[in-house]
């Protein structure tokens, strides 16, 4: 917890190293003796004091080379432990004393339901024992932990087993020996009594890796489909990367109060339980396809983030940006390409276009930070992997994986930069990419305008593309960046043209990736005989707005015929986009909405168009959400938004109406994960949704009645807690009773409350902090119900402020139990100059409120002090 902003600029290599690390552990809740046994080297200036970082602990011994120190010889400060003069190379033994029981911001060792585990990313070992905590330090660790046998039959740590033994006194010991250096972020040290479930896994080389899933006794049950996602990651990535396991174990546990979605300790996976448990009763499909998800991204990471760490945490997305992007690429190939990249994009378009255009915007490389965990950020994730992606397409799939290559030889067991990974992708493809390099340092979502023309009597067609990044804050001028431009040209009869630059021999297919560099380019292509439809920015190749006036008809055409999937799904949301915007002037001005037959006929054709990929149909269906369409306005008015929004999905109910029933129709299908089922059930609810805008709740409320599975019964409840009827308040109590004393399951019914748009929310949500099923000591209680109103723009938003209140006095009650926690919910404060004057007015008195109150933690200071300078 650094008070003082740390610098990119300001790195220094550390000036000594720890080549091996034994910890013991005496493990009780209410306090935890922990000795550390650290052989240290100097690498730095002789005259150099050893600095270690230290938080929350009890000194209790200091020996070096076997002679105690007395207390002149150090220096202890509330974050570190200074001691000067030491030997070029020696043993220091530490002896400290923690409280895992009253840790409550969740970092460090802490006990989640009586189980003792760690959180140390990035900066929690500093909590265990007092140590260079910091990612470019890297060694060897053996973990010894000792614990009542009862109450803590399994100790684990990381690595492999390397003894075990009764103590006699009730008591037994366990020590973990990891082989592979690692910095002190991956250490972690799991406790108690939970139960095991186990498989196997043999790699490519033979390797017999012992697979075990961790989890509440009685939940063995759900674990299932995390195993079998583990499996199948291993598989993926020894096939996609010649990438290996490389240990004889590997362990997941699973825990109910986790900050975050999972961590990837070497070896031993904690994760938030919400990301292991699954089962039909229980799960939604994306509960499902979450699980799937974090699995693959937390084993990915052995290799890109473990194995290759990061020099410092300015360069997290070495490790996030890549591993997301490796597991996208996973649920692309194991589900559906294009389904995995729309949705991708929604969430990118929704979380991260805002916080790049808005006062929290930072380059994917960041340059500054007060508090480091304040930027495990959408744009260091998702923005990174788009990055990642970018190289993909500039270099194809083959260059790409050259790249990989390089990379893992020249820096596996090292802690490596962003700089470094893309000369390794430079390097093995003999590319100059130092102008790419400049997305790790420019933040801002670049906008693309477009120039065409179209010469007859040449059969010439030119395409300009210009770029332009809007001004951030710190960063008032943009460069030009390197970007592909992933497009097709698609003749009046549908059919795709092939692409013939002027200078080519012969058309190279019919899509192609343009290279842009410059603030503006110019193609020709030849052989075009008549003015084509352009297809542009297919697949979503960069992380870009383009600005664009394509007409309704060329809209429609590429609804239905574009090649690219992504594309027609984009084309669908552009036209709804024009639609909604038109609503939403209209909305707010009185007026009628505008026509939607042209759209309407658009969506019918496209969904025609795609029989048979209900999943992909689905996506077409779903309208742009309310949080992409306020990007999209200049100044954010919630109801008008809400209200444009509802006036189309009825016109496309009214519209769709044969179509939505046919869905509805067939003999009912036996429930599997699998995506295909999935999809069948996707596009099922989103006809269920629309036609309750036409049928009211009756059909809703039968399917909640008779569902056999978490999708369709909680589809139901979704849509019944949207309308104000009796149906609603009785399926959202029998939810409750149903699964009562399910807390995962009791989540989604706290946040479908928060979330729903009905007038009375607030009070709903305020009532629901005194039910049993919330608890503000658990992230994911918090996230559900208070975070969810958070995400409620319309009530949130409410014009009286009463929305803006409430999240303060919740911020102001969780900062000093967890930081992380509290800085989260902060961050809906952040658009507040997009909004009207009383609104501005209102959001800045609420984060004055906050900035003013004393102890606020460096977290929470960080992200109010950015929100209010802009
Ligand atoms: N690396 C962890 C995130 C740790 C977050 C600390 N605030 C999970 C992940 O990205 O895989
Ligand atoms: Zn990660």
């Amino acid at each position: 917890m650094s008070h003082q902003p740390i610098r990119r600029a300001d790195y220094l290599p550390p000036d000594f190293g720890i080549d091996r690390v034994e910890l013991e552990f005496d493990l009780e809740p209410a306090r935890t003796l922990v000795r550390a046994r650290l052989a240290i080297r100097r690498i730095g200036a002789s005259d150099a004091a050893l600095v270690l970082d230290g938080e929350d602990m009890e000194l209790l011994g200091l020996a070096l080379d076997g002679n105690a120190l007395a207390a002149d010889r150090y220096r202890l400060e509330p974050t570190r432990l200074t001691i000067p003069g030491v030997p070029d190379a020696f043993e220091l033994v530490i002896d400290g004393a923690i409280a895992p029981a009253a840790n409550t911001a969740l970092e460090g060792l802490y006990i989640s339901s009586s189980v003792f585990c760690t959180q140390c990313e990035p900066e929690g070992f500093r909590r265990i024992t007092w140590f260079l905590d910091r990612p470019d330090v890297l060694s060897v660790f053996r973990t010894t932990i000792r614990a009542e046998r009862a109450r803590f039959p399994i100790l684990l740590s990381n690595g492999n087993l390397a003894a075990a033994r009764d103590l006699g006194d009730g008591r037994h010991e366990a020590v973990w020996d990891d082989p592979f250096p690692k910095p002190s972020y991956l250490f972690a040290l799991v406790a108690g009594d939970l139960a095991v479930v186990e498989d196997r896994f043999t790699t490519r080389s033979g390797r017999d890796v012992a697979l075990k899933i961790l989890v509440e006794h009685g939940k063995e049950g759900r674990a299932g489909y995390a195993m079998d996602s583990l499996k199948r990651s291993m598989r993926w990535d020894e096939e996609t990367y010649g990438l290996e396991y490389d240990l004889d174990v590997f362990h997941i546990v699973a825990v109910s109060d986790f900050n975050m979605g999972a961590m990837e300790n070497k070896s031993l996976n904690v994760f938030n339980d919400r990301f292991i448990l699954a089962d039909p009763a229980t799960a939604t499909d994306l509960d499902y396809a979450n699980v799937e998800g974090v699995v693959a991204h937390e084993y990915f990471h052995n290799w890109t983030g473990n194995r290759i760490t990061c020099r410092d945490w300015f360069q997290l997305s070495l490790k996030e940006g890549l591993t997301v992007y490796r597991d996208q690429e996973f649920t692309a190939d194991e589900r559906s390409r294009a389904v995995k990249r729309i949705q991708d994009v929604r969430v990118l378009r929704a979380r991260q276009f805002p916080e790049d255009g808005g006062p929290l915007a930072h380059p994917i490389r960041p340059d500054s930070y007060l508090e480091i965990n304040n930027f495990y950020t959408a744009t260091v994730y998702e923005k990174g992997a788009e990055v990642i992606r970018m190289l993909e397409a500039l270099l194809d799939r083959d260059g790409f994986r050259r790249g990989m290559d390089l990379y893992v030889a020249r820096h596996d067991g090292e802690a490596a930069t962003c700089d470094q990974f893309v000369a390794a992708m430079a390097d093995a493809n003999g590319r100059d990419l130092s102008h790419f390099l400049r997305w790790y340092g420019q933040a801002g979502t670049p906008r693309l305008t477009l120039e065409q023309s179209h010469d007859a009597a040449t059969g010439t067609y030119a395409l300009t593309v210009s770029q332009r990044t809007p001004p951030t804050p710190g960063q008032p001028d943009k460069l030009p960046l390197h970007l592909p431009v992933h497009m097709g040209l698609i003749g009046r009869d549908g059919a795709e043209i092939p692409l013939r630059l002027e200078g080519e021999n012969a058309p190279q297919g019919t899509s192609r990736v343009l290279e842009l560099t410059e603030a503006s380019q110019t193609w020709r292509f030849v052989g075009v005989e008549a003015p084509p439809v352009l297809s542009i920015n297919r697949g979503f190749a960069a992380p870009v707005v383009v600005e664009s006036s394509e007409s309704e008809d060329d809209l429609a055409l590429r609804m239905r015929a574009d090649a690219d999937p992504f594309s027609r799904w984009e084309a669908a949301q552009s036209f709804a986009t024009r639609l909604l915007l038109a609503g939403i002037a209209a909305a707010a001005e009185g007026r009628p909405p505008p026509p939607t037959d042209a759209f309407v006929a658009a969506l019918a054709a496209a969904f025609d168009a795609v029989e048979g990929d209900p999943a992909f149909a689905a996506e077409l269906l779903a309208l742009p959400g309310e949080l992409y369409l306020a990007e999209q306005v200049a100044v954010i008015d919630v109801e008008a938004i809400h209200a444009a929004r509802k006036a189309l999905r009825a016109a496309v109910a009214q519209g769709l109406v044969d179509r939505l029933r046919h869905v509805r129709t067939g003999p009912p299908r036996p429930f599997a994960p699998d995506a295909a089922s999935a999809g069948h059930r996707a596009l099922a609810n989103m006809a269920l949704g629309y036609l309750s805008t036409i049928d009211g709740p009756a059909a809703a409320m039968a399917q909640y009645r008779a569902a056999d599975n978490m999708t369709d019964r909680f589809s139901a409840l979704a849509i019944l807690s949207e309308l104000d009827v009796p149906e609603r308040t009785a399926a959202l109590a029998d939810f409750h009773d149903r699964h009562a004393g399910d807390a995962l399951v009791l989540n989604k019914w706290l946040g479908l409350q928060a979330g729903s748009s009905l007038p009375d929310t607030l009070a709903t949500v305020r009532a629901l902090l005194d039910h049993p099923a919330f608890s503000y000591g658990n992230p994911n209680k918090i996230y559900a119900l208070v975070g969810g109103f958070a995400g409620n723009a319309l009530r949130f938003h409410a014009a009286d402020g009463s929305g803006y209140a409430f999240m303060v006095d919740q911020i102001l009650r969780l900062d000093p139990q967890n930081p992380q926690v509290a800085s989260r919910l902060l961050k809906a404060f952040g658009r507040w100059r997009r909004f009207d004057a009383d609104r501005q007015a209102l959001m800045r008195d609420a984060m004055e409120r906050i900035a003013a109150t004393p102890g606020l933690s460096p977290d929470c200071r960080e992200i109010v002090g950015l929100s209010l300078a802009s």
